[in-house]
Order: C-alpha cells, then structure tokens, then sequence
C-alpha cells in the first residue's frame, strides 16, 4: 500500500528520449506514485525522428501481462493512464483491461489521453475515432485531449473558447467527470481549458490557463501533462484549477530549461526532433512554483 497510489501506465517506451512511459512513469514517481508500466510498443526513439526501429505489443501480449499480475493477486491499482494507442484491436484489449481493475478496484480512476491527431491531422487509424467516442469515453474519469482530438469526439468543431467549453459539457455527459483540453490555439496564444462535473448532470466549473506559444515543436509534452494532471487531481481530487496550474507550471518551466539547451549547444528549436530535459527538471516537477494561474469563467 502506499499514500498516493499505484498506477498501471499503458504506453510507448523509447529507447532513447521521453515520450509515453518515458515522460510519464518518472514524473509520476518523483510525486510518489508506484508506477508500473506495460510497454505498449518499444522503438529506438519517437517517431519525429528520420526513422525508428522497434515492436510493437498486440491485444494478446497485453492480455498475458495481466493474467500474469491477476494469478499473482497484484491487480489491484488505483489508477489506469492510458495514451498513444495505434490499433483497434490494442484499444479493444484496453477496454476489457479497465473492467477487469475495475472490478477489483471499483473506484479506479481511469484517465485517458485519446491520442489521435493535431493540427488537422489524424495520425491514428481513422477506425480508433469511433472506438474511442463510443466505447472508451464513456469508461474514463479525466479525459485530456487537444483541440483536434476534442473535435473529434464531439464530432463538431472547436472555434472559439465558447465552443471549446460546450465540447467539455458534451464530454461530461458522455462519461468523465474531469475533461482538460490541453492546448488550443486562440489569437496566436494557446489555451488549457478545464472543466470538472463535480455531479452527475450539474453544471461543470470551467477555467482557462493562458500559455504564451514558444515558436518551437516538442514532443512528450502531452504525455507529461496527462501525467502531471492525473497525479496532481488525486492530491486535490475537489481542484482541477489547482491541479492544472501546477501541471501547467511544471511543464512550462521544463520547456524553458529544453530550448535554453538546445540554444546553447547552436541547435535548431524548429527540429521535430527535441527531447524535453526531463531528468533536469526533477525540481520544477516536484515542487512547481505556479507562474500560470487559472481564471475561472
Ligand atoms: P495530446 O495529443 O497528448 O492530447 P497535446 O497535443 O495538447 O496533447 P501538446 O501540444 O504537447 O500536447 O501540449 C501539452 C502542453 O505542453 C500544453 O498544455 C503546454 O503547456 C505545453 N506546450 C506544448 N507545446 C508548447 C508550445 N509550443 N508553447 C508553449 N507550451 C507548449
Ligand atoms: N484523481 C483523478 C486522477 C481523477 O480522474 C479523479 C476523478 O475523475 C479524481 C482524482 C477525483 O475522484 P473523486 O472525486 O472520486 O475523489
Ligand atoms: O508523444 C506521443 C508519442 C508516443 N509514442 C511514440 C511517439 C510519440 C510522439 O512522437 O513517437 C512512440
């Protein structure tokens, strides 16, 4: 047993670099978290790079890690975090994976980033929508997509704040009692907007957090701040403001300490290739000081 809980992470590892498991496994232990992680593919490094080499797991091979855990009475977590995910017959085995913990842990807090695109851009097969507004959706407690990924679950498009918060009120009735929208972009800036449906068909508190966009690409950042709101919502489960200032305030610093890196050693911010200096900002994980502060609407 312990003071936080215990996390059943399903995602990527990479050999090299930090997306998936390898932004999210690490955060959530520095907040006192016991992680374990199942692997849902294993490449030599994201797939932002010229080229990765790797396996990938399938439904059957997840099913064996949990008949392995569940002969040996260890199934008993907390909380499920679940985010890239490249097939349907993956995501299918996900679904009977959050029955399974949940009927040994009825409280289990599944939290779902459904990552499925941006920009416009699917970069999952176009069945995964379906699967994920239909099946997953209604099983998750936080739900944290982008803007496009909000999109395509509500299946309307997301133009203006407004219509940012009526695609967390859609998402509530659908299942989730906490929807983050993670970034949108609005005038050239970008937006997290959070909404918590503290009932059952009660009016979501709504805030936003107002995040200067850095002119670079990174990538694991959506994983670390998925982490970062799952482990901060269980220390402040009745805070979604509060969680979501100190996940923002975390990874913000982290990006800060990234491009001053990449800078001094003459590197390009552009490059679809940076990692984040995760290992580096151990501290700003830990204990973030708030720079970015919710408003609420
Ligand atoms: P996912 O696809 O995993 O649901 P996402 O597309 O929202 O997530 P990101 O675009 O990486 O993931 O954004 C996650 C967080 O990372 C944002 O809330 C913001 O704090 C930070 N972030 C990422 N890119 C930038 C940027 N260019 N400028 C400022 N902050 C950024
Ligand atoms: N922690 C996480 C990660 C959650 O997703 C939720 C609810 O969705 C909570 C805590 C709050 O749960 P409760 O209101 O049951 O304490
Ligand atoms: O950050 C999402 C992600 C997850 N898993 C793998 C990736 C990426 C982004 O590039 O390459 C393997």
């Amino acid at each position: 047993p312990s003071d936080t809980g215990r996390v059943l992470s399903l995602q990527s590892h990479t050999v090299q670099g930090y997306v998936g498991n390898k932004a999210a496994v690490f955060p959530l232990q520095l907040l006192g978290f016991d992680v374990d992680p199942i692997n849902s593919v294993q490449f030599s490094n994201h797939t932002g790079y010229p080229t990765f080499k790797g396996q990938v797991l399938d439904g059957k091979q997840l099913w064996d890690l949990i008949e392995g855990l569940e002969a040996n009475n260890l199934l008993f977590y907390t909380h499920l975090l679940t985010g890239y995910i490249g097939s349907v017959s993956f995501l299918t085995a996900v679904l009977e994976v959050v029955d399974k913990l949940r009927s040994i842990n009825p409280d289990l807090k599944y939290v779902c980033d459904p990552v499925m695109g941006d920009e416009g851009k699917l970069y999952v097969p176009p069945e995964l929508v379906s699967v994920y507004r239909e099946k997953v959706v209604p099983v998750a407690s936080m739900l944290t997509p982008n803007h496009f990924e909000a999109e395509q679950l509500t299946g309307s498009r997301i133009l203006s704040e407004q219509d940012g918060r009526e695609a967390c009120n859609i998402l509530h009735a659908a299942g989730p009692s906490k929807v983050v929208i993670t970034s949108m972009s609005v005038d050239g800036n970008l937006i997290l907007i959070g909404s918590h449906q503290k009932e059952k068909g009660q009016t979501p508190e709504q805030f936003k957090i107002l995040i200067p966009k850095i002119h670079a690409y990174f990538t694991g950042t959506g994983d670390l701040t998925t982490a970062l709101l799952l482990g901060w919502s269980n220390k402040y489960p009745d805070n979604l403001d509060k969680a979501a200032e100190l996940a923002v305030s975390s990874v913000q610093s982290l990006l800060a300490r990234t491009l001053d890196d990449y800078r001094r050693v003459g590197y390009d911010p552009q490059s679809s290739s940076l990692e984040i200096r995760l290992i580096q900002s151990q501290d700003d994980i830990r204990s973030p000081e708030v720079k970015y502060k919710a408003e609420r609407y």
